[in-house]
């Protein structure tokens, strides 16, 4: 993650002269959805090609978050080799470790590129040893473990074989890939293809996205399309594309071992094989990681709902989180008693809430529970997803991470030194541990640490990790928050509304100083004596309000309560509106405790 991998590409495409000369081209050209561009990552894995001398090389570039790293198993029958970009000054992170793991268990000899070494704390020596190390640690064989080694630095589009000599160009590295990797088998025989993306353009339809692994294809031709559940239909392909560059391309005919696009075929799912007509033999389907968290998306029936979302019936949900399964594959969806919900399983909360707030830019308005990690197994055995996370920080900040990790279960396995002078703290953590600390960790390290994790897999589940420390302050009443109100409440704790917002009986609207969760009216208005005084109610100084972004909000979620999502406001609120039918309910639940203990 951020080791540089998009901008390594976008060198990529320069030096192969894919860019006019004084074209204006974007940094990081391939991230070019808007949520990518905003956030500076990449969520999708994006097809492009080069050619270097006569030979075309296609590269897939891919989101180094753990979080989509179903991205990284979806695209991995399309490839015949990797390079394992690896920051100069930071080495390898959790991330590297699994995406080195995939491409072992594919038989990929990776090209390991250390990147960034024009940062002024590289140490490119350091940065290899950890990816040797790592290449052992993940049972590499002695074949495996001579890997080419190619230093560099993406962003100013040079490559050297030998550590410390400045490159000239890319060159040494295009080099590399043409030694290494091997080209691709032209594997004669009836058509075989696995689908390994999925495209929509607004006059083609869907258009799918693989490898022919065996045979050819041609414009015009009829297929089969063997899908998942067994069943099979045909279709006809109606275009046919190859990469250049950033530019589809349209051909009559491709064969065995190129990347193609094709539309046509309206009906074909991420991991199903596009097969010969005649002779249809399918492809073995992804093999994908299975799903470690849950969050339930449903309709939103809080007092505000439809007032702000074009899409907000259970039909336009159950159609969207349908259609997004066609490509999202780590995703999974189930239908719950009601009609009205869906239990959505991902990666992680990035997983998730990219997800969401994509739907929300699409006009979807919608409510969803507190994300919950999958557990496994039953009575005693039941087990619980592990993650490893990595810590940077300074010195001074490295009591509050112990302290504040170790309260949510982690283990601390290493401690290190960083390439600048900081420390490096690895933990064993439960993934439960791990959701709502991320929050935590900005604050308890004054926004001087990074953190990175990834999944290790399931283990002994323990105890649950201890839940928020404070409780929610909750509008009792419904109106217009006034500044007169929360002037007056300010020492209750820390509000998430400014004065003016319309909010609902049950709407969360900020965090209370205490454990236990507190009613208060937000809507109070001063009591006019004989004047009324505008400018006074104007005047107060308030302190600013603490706007809750997407990710902040799923993680201050308590377990009755529930997030609003708009495309214009999230709010947090009671599943039970009404105050007394909540209290009644954590009564009743008390009573049920102490019976049982
Ligand atoms: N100093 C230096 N910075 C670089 C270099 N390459 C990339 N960066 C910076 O590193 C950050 C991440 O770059 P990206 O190319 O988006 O990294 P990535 O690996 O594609 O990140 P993800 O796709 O989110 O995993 C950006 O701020 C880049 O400007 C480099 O060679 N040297
Ligand atoms: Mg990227």
């Amino acid at each position: 993650m951020d080791h540089g991998k998009t901008t390594l590409v976008d060198a990529m495409l320069r030096q192969s002269g894919v860019f006019r000369e004084n074209q204006q081209v974007s940094e990081r050209v391939l991230d070019r959805n808007e949520l990518e561009r905003e956030r500076g990552i990449t969520i999708l894995a994006k097809n492009t090609a080069v050619v270097y001398r006569g030979h075309t090389i296609n590269i897939v570039d891919t989101p180094g978050h753990a979080d989509f790293s179903g991205e990284v198993e979806r695209i991995l029958s399309m490839v015949d080799g990797a390079l394992l970009v690896v920051d100069a000054a930071e080495g390898p992170m959790p991330q590297t470790r699994y995406v080195l793991r995939k491409a072992l268990e594919q038989h990929l000899r990776p090209i390991v590129f250390i990147n960034k070494v024009d940062r002024a704390e590289a140490d490119p020596a350091a940065a290899l040893d950890g990816v040797i190390d790592l290449f052992i640690a993940l049972g590499a064989g002695e074949d495996q473990l001579e890997f080419p080694v190619v230093y560099g630095s993406g962003r100013t589009g040079v490559a050297t074989l030998t550590q410390g000599e400045s490159g000239q160009d890319l060159r040494p590295l295009f080099e590399t890939v043409l030694e290494a990797v091997p080209g691709p088998h032209a594997l004669q025989g009836p058509l075989q293809m696995l689908v390994s993306s999925l495209d929509y353009d607004d006059y083609l339809g869907r258009i799918a996205l693989g490898r022919i692994h065996r045979g050819a294809l041609e414009l015009g031709q009829t297929v089969a399309m063997m899908h998942r559940d067994g069943t099979q239909t045909q279709g006809k392909v109606a275009k046919l594309f190859v990469f250049r560059g950033l530019e589809r391309v349209a051909v009559e005919r491709a064969e065995a071992g190129q990347i193609v696009a094709l539309s046509g075929l309206a009906d074909v799912f991420v991991g199903e094989t596009i097969a010969d007509l005649m002779e249809p033999e399918a492809l073995p389907g992804l093999v994908v990681d299975e799903p470690t968290l849950t969050m339930t998306f449903r309709v939103n029936d809080s007092p505000f709902s439809g007032r702000e979302g074009r899409y907000v019936t259970s039909r336009h949900l159950r159609d969207r989180l349908w259609r997004e399964l066609e490509r999202n594959v780590a995703l999974r969806v189930e239908e719950t008693d009601s009609p009205d919900a869906f239990v959505v399983a991902g990666r992680g909360e990035l997983h998730l809430s990219i997800l969401l707030e994509t739907m929300r830019r699409e006009g979807f308005e919608l409510a969803v529970s507190r994300p919950e990690v999958i557990l496994r197994g039953a009575g005693d055995a039941i087990e619980e997803p592990y993650e490893e996370l990595v810590i940077d920080v300074p010195e001074a900040h490295v009591g509050a991470v112990m302290e504040g990790v170790g309260r949510r279960r982690g283990e601390l396995v290493d401690m290190g030194a960083t390439a600048g002078e900081g420390r490096r703290l690895v933990f064993r953590i439960p993934s439960r541990g791990l959701i709502g600390y991320r929050g935590e960790f900005l604050t308890s390290t004054k926004g001087y640490g990074t953190m990175h994790h990834v999944l290790l897999g399931y283990g002994p589940a323990g105890p649950p990790p201890p839940r928020r420390n404070r409780g929610s302050l909750v509008a009792s009443e419904t109106g217009e928050a006034t500044s007169y109100a929360l002037d007056q409440l300010a020492d209750r704790g820390a509000f998430f509304i400014t004065p003016q917002t319309p909010v609902y009986r049950g709407q969360v609207v900020g965090e209370h100083t205490r454990e236990k969760d507190l009613d208060l009216n937000v809507c109070k208005r001063k009591h006019v004596t004989n004047v009324r005084n505008a400018t006074a109610e104007e005047a107060i100084r308030l302190q600013p309000a603490r706007i809750l972004s997407l990710e902040d909000a799923l993680e201050f979620l308590a377990d009755d309560e529930l997030l609003e999502v708009t495309p214009q406001n999230l709010r947090l609120r009671k599943a039970v509106l009404d105050a007394e039918e909540r209290h009644k309910i954590i009564k009743a639940r008390q009573k049920a405790a102490e019976a049982q203990g």
